[in-house]
């Protein structure tokens, strides 16, 4: 099942006529360099390319008001005069005679790609698309937008398909209050939206974009708004808000279907958002909603102005969509303090309607509300700090390095009589009698057992695959979990694996040797009142039915091992399940797709020979087939939330991703 692109050199054809330095930075060649790179890389011939459409009149009126659609029409036939004086009603939005035209492609070609996906055609796409959607209204153009594509894709899905439940991230810098008002009142489209805001300074400059707007009646907790109050947020701040909010409340709500705002004027170097994330950071976006929606992720481009991160961004989404691991995730150095200020309001104010945010703090004392305007009347504050503030567009950064997808996706090394997986490759290595030696000293010394040691050769062999990029991940049958774990963590630091992420499933007896180093970060989860926690890098996740409770120990996944495992930055993840973890299928297959945006997706699963049936689960995922959805999410045991609340307390201190609030300093000004 591949991945659609939906492209037609048709919406460039439109551009701003007279002068308007607002609108001037909205061209023609935002399409063509994004589709080019996809050409020049090699993606574009990977994809399925699926034609676009002019959208209907139905289409559009799912949407918007018959009047405006019928003043659009009559645009094509407008002399330059009555083009700008038309445009006057509106704002920051230009009209052209072809605009029309292209507006019908762009919001058909979102049908399309919602079409591709929801009929199984493929299995996830994205769509380059002019004008952009997500500003538009009812009766409306705005911020470039004509028709609201994805709002027209939400209502179609949910019409043609009978969809319930339909989740719309809107991951550009602007706030996408088209979208915001068509939805608020209505609980099957989650909307979520984080934006450049600064405190109402910043435009759209509407009230409606705060943290506080959280839907009405029915859709009251289906609006999620995260205010950037700063400008310059990072790839962790990012992150952050991915792992804090939009995860866990997506996970409860278990969307059928994701549709994405994807605009890339949240990147580094753009004039209109000036934050500072690298296009890297969009494929680990990409991923971790992939797992949502049993994988239909439909991106569907919006803004995006500086036209070369613009297109390295655009690569690192599709190149994911496509299944290829994302780059390691680098300089996680925490989130700053405006955006933990809003991470704080934005949990505060959705705790009353997510039980995974029922322990969230309350919101804040006001002097660090985000609605306190901080800035004195006129100029802006700035901080002479003597070195010369660069404008957006003269920040430089390094391209994203290339992907390299390895050969062999996944290898296993199984028992005799256990068949190997489609797609799968059964691996062993030569047996270096020097090593078998070795590791017949260590781990087998008084035994003959000439299967266990084949095993523990093969999967030393793997690692060292793992590392030289030729193996993607890897999955083993041992007899022994403790034992094989102790021989891959020992081999991996020969290996020249920095750093290996053990994420343990169940009780197991864990090795505590070298875990206090930082070589190993080791996180378990079980049932198992522990002794105190054993230092920074051995972290044990008690949970009240261990991993058997599927809403706590997915909150416990998002919220705690996720920000873990970004900050930690780990060359190898090593996944163990022990006999008897009580974890279902479900679950266990979510936990092996999320922990693939790290370590360039290198994770060796070890698991018990008991667990033969879990092979076929397993593999799959390791694939990068998208977890069948765990369905909508009961409370988590109130004693897990408040224990697990309680364990990210207590490792803050060690582990900025972990934050949830600003310090309380009083007014929380210092700045990246
Ligand atoms: N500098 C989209 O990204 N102008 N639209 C803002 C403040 C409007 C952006 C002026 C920006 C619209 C789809
Ligand atoms: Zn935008």
């Amino acid at each position: 099942m591949g991945t659609a692109l939906i492209y037609d050199e048709e919406m460039t054809k439109y551009k701003l006529l007279w002068v308007d330095p607002v609108c001037n930075i909205e061209v023609p060649e935002r399409l063509t360099v994004s589709h080019d790179a996809l050409v020049k890389t090699g993606l574009a011939d990977r994809c399925v390319a699926v034609p676009v459409r002019e959208a209907t009149d139905a289409d559009i009126l799912l949407v918007h008001s018959e009047e405006y659609l019928e003043a659009v029409k009559t645009t094509p036939y407008m002399t330059l005069e009555e083009l700008k004086d038309f445009t006057l009603q509106y704002g920051d939005v230009y009209f052209h005679p072809n605009i029309y035209h292209c507006a019908k492609l762009a919001a058909g070609a979102t049908l399309q790609l919602v079409d591709s996906v929801m009929t199984g055609k493929v299995r996830n796409g994205m769509a380059l698309v002019r004008p952009p959607g997500h500003h538009s209204m009812r009766s409306a153009a705005c911020g470039f937008c004509v028709f609201n594509n994805v709002a027209i894709a939400a209502r179609y899905a949910k019409q043609k398909y009978g969809l319930k439940r339909v989740l719309i991230v809107d991951w550009d810098v602007h706030h996408g209050q088209g979208v915001q008002y068509c939805f608020e009142d209505d609980p099957s489209v989650l909307y979520f939206s984080w934006h450049r805001y600064e405190h109402q300074k910043f435009w759209p400059q509407l009230r409606d974009s705060d943290y506080d707007s959280v839907g009405k009646e029915k859709g009251a907790g289906f609006n999620i708004n995260v205010p950037w109050n700063k400008v310059g947020m990072k790839n962790c701040d990012y992150l952050s808000v991915f792992c804090h909010v939009l995860l866990p409340i997506a996970y409860e709500f278990s969307p059928e279907l994701v549709l994405v705002c994807a605009g890339f004027d949240a990147a580094i170097g753009d004039p209109e958002g000036e934050m500072r994330a690298t296009p890297d950071v969009f494929a680990h976006l990409t991923h971790l909603l992939m797992n949502l929606a049993g994988g239909k992720v439909c991106a569907v481009l919006e803004g995006g102005y500086n036209l070369t991160s613009l297109h390295q961004s655009v690569c690192q989404t599709v190149q994911t969509l496509l299944g290829d691991p994302a780059p390691r995730p680098a300089n996680l150095d925490g989130p700053c303090t405006s955006a933990l200020e809003s991470l704080h309001c934005v949990r505060a104010a959705h705790r009353q309607y997510w039980s995974c945010l029922k322990h969230a703090a309350e919101l804040p004392t006001s002097n660090i509300s985000t609605k306190c305007i901080k800035v004195t009347e006129g100029e802006e504050e700035k901080q002479e700090t003597g070195e010369e503030e660069k404008s957006a567009e003269e920040e430089t950064w390094p391209e994203p390095p290339k992907r390299f997808p390895p050969p062999v996706s996944t290898a296993v090394v199984l028992p005799e009589g256990v068949a190997c997986p489609d797609g799968c490759k059964r691996f062993s290595s030569s047996e270096d009698p020097a090593i078998v030696d070795k590791l017949r000293e260590k781990f087998l010394p008084e035994s003959d057992d000439s299967d266990a040691l084949t095993t523990l050769c093969s999967l030393t062999g793997l690692v060292e695959e793992m590392e030289k990029n030729e193996i993607r991940n890897g999955l083993a049958l041992v007899r022994d979990v403790s034992m094989a774990m102790m021989c891959v963590v020992q081999h991996a630091a020969t290996a020249h694996h920095d750093r290996v992420l053990i994420v343990c499933v169940g009780d197991a007896v864990v090795p505590s040797q070298g875990t206090d180093d930082g070589k190993t970060l080791l996180v378990q989860f079980s049932n198992k009142e522990s002794e105190e926690q054993k230092g920074k890098f051995h972290i044990h996740v008690c949970l009240k039915k261990g991993c058997s409770d599927v809403s706590g120990f997915t909150q416990a996944v998002l919220g705690l091992l996720l920000p873990l495992g970004y900050e930690y930055d780990p060359s190898l993840v090593l996944l163990v399940r022990t006999p008897g973890s009580g974890l279902s299928d479900g679950a266990w297959q979510q936990l092996t797709g999320l922990l693939q945006g790290l370590a360039q997706g290198h994770t060796l699963v070890l698991m018990p020979e008991g667990e033969k049936a879990c092979v076929g689960p397993t593999a799959s995922s390791l694939l990068g087939v998208a977890a069948p959805p765990l369905g909508k999410l009961h409370a988590p045991l109130p004693e897990d939330v408040a224990a697990l609340e309680r364990l990210r307390l207590g490792l803050q201190a060690d582990w900025k991703l972990l934050h949830t609030t600003a310090p309380e300093t009083g007014g929380g000004g210092e700045e990246h």
